[in-house]
């Protein structure tokens, strides 16, 4: 058996998706998603001018020995835009083997584990009460856990995970005003003062059944982070997420020595080694990554095989700027995962985005349906993507009000 092309189509409804599919000498083609946020032509590029020109001709259910070929073989290794471009021949590659064996994709994992995956929602508003309503709605459309983000009194509206549409999926179409970010302003202090208040306001009123996530958006310092922890702990969230920049992964001792609440993170990593030293030390109890960015299901896999050796659950990354494809990935891994904890679910499922990529998946109730036609389960219409073209976009930058430039 024989890949014989492979296409990229760039765009989509509101998002920059990057669509890839394999096609092979059997007639049977395979989907993937190589989607950056924000710089989505890069791993389009890397895809066109590197690693299609290196698929044609090898045989698509050598999917381990490809992975080997493209990581080993660029020499500078990992990184999202690479590992993006990876992740979408990856999937493609499962999506063709379990289509040839005739099963959808969890059954070649080990199988289903659970029937329903469940995940949450984004809750967001402009104000506390704002966010009330908004959290309201998810719990009435039957969610079982809900993100809540809302503004921050004295700090501008524009703040991150702050609705800026009234309709709840406007709020996560990329801006494409251009590639030149809007800049927002962030407080620490005022965020510190008012956040902790506002998730104890909101536990009081939804009751202890509710999940109740929170996404701090890589904007504390450690201590500043230890400190939020420990205010927030009588809230019982369900995780607390991303306190920290990842990049210093000591920083996060602090915050367990002080709290226990529950920290996920992982949504910016792209390989396990941004993992490990995480997942071994046991100082996360979600591990966030996305198939998209950390290399496909193969590379994710193993991800989840480690972080089971340490109590970590997963948390899949859901932004909106994963298309149904990688979601659909990402439904057969919930599927099968023995350490799933929860699937973050910001798939636009407009109109348009089901005319492009028609899937088998149902969310019903807050719970993922995973799919059982043969493959990812999830299609891709070449024809209405001609309806789209990529759109230069960018998400904000963020400065202090001193004007130092922040975590976004
Ligand atoms: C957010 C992301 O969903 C989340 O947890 O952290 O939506 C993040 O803001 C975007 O992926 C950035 O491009
Ligand atoms: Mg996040």
């Amino acid at each position: 058996m024989k890949i014989t092309d492979a296409k990229v189509f760039v765009g989509g409804p509101g998002k920059n998706y990057v669509t890839l599919k394999i096609m092979t000498d059997q007639g049977v083609y395979g989907l993937g998603d190589a989607t950056l946020n924000n710089r989505e032509t890069l791993p389009a590029a890397y895809l066109k001018d590197y690693l299609i020109p290196n698929l044609i001709g090898r045989d698509p259910r050598n999917s381990e020995d490809i992975w080997q070929f493209m990581y080993r073989g660029a020499y500078f290794r990992r990184g999202p835009i690479a590992m993006a471009a990876f992740g979408a021949i990856d999937m493609a590659l499962w999506d063709i083997k379990a289509k040839l064996a005739g099963m959808p994709l969890y059954q070649l994992f080990g199988g289903k584990s659970r029937e329903g995956a469940m995940v949450y929602a984004h809750a967001t508003g402009a104000n506390l009460e704002g966010l009330m309503d908004s959290i309201a709605h998810y719990v009435e459309a039957g969610y079982k856990a809900v993100r809540v983000q809302c503004g921050i009194p004295g700090m501008p509206a524009e703040s991150y995970g702050v609705a800026s549409a009234k309709e709840d999926h406007k709020h996560f179409i990329t801006d494409f005003s251009g590639i030149r970010p809007k800049e927002e302003i962030w407080d620490t202090d005022r965020y510190l003062n008012y956040m902790p208040g506002a998730l104890a306001e909101i536990r009081d009123r939804f009751g202890s059944e509710l999940k109740i996530l929170h996404d701090v958006h890589h904007r504390l310092l450690p201590r500043e982070a230890a400190e939020f922890a420990k205010a927030v702990e009588p809230v019982k969230l369900y995780w607390l997420e991303d306190p920290t920049p990842a990049d210093d992964q000591n920083a996060i001792k602090l915050i367990r020595q002080h709290s226990t609440v529950p920290i996920a993170i992982g949504e910016v990593f792209n390989s396990i080694w941004d993992c490990q030293q995480l997942i071994e030390q046991e100082l996360i109890d979600y591990i966030r990554v996305a198939v998209t960015y950390a290399g496909g299901i193969t590379h994710v896999k193993r991800i989840v095989d480690l972080a089971g050796l340490h109590h970590v659950k997963t948390g899949f990354h859901g932004a909106p700027s994963h298309s149904p494809v990688s979601m659909a990935a990402q439904a057969h891994l919930n599927a099968w995962a023995p350490n799933f904890g929860i699937q973050e679910y910001l798939v636009l499922g407009t109109p348009e985005c089901d005319a492009l990529f028609p899937s088998n998946h149902q969310m019903i109730n807050g719970m993922v349906i995973v799919s059982d036609e043969p493959g990812l389960g999830v299609d891709f219409n070449e024809e209405e993507a001609q309806r789209y073209s990529y759109k230069p976009g960018s998400h904000p930058v963020v400065r202090l009000e001193d004007g130092t430039l922040w975590n976004y």
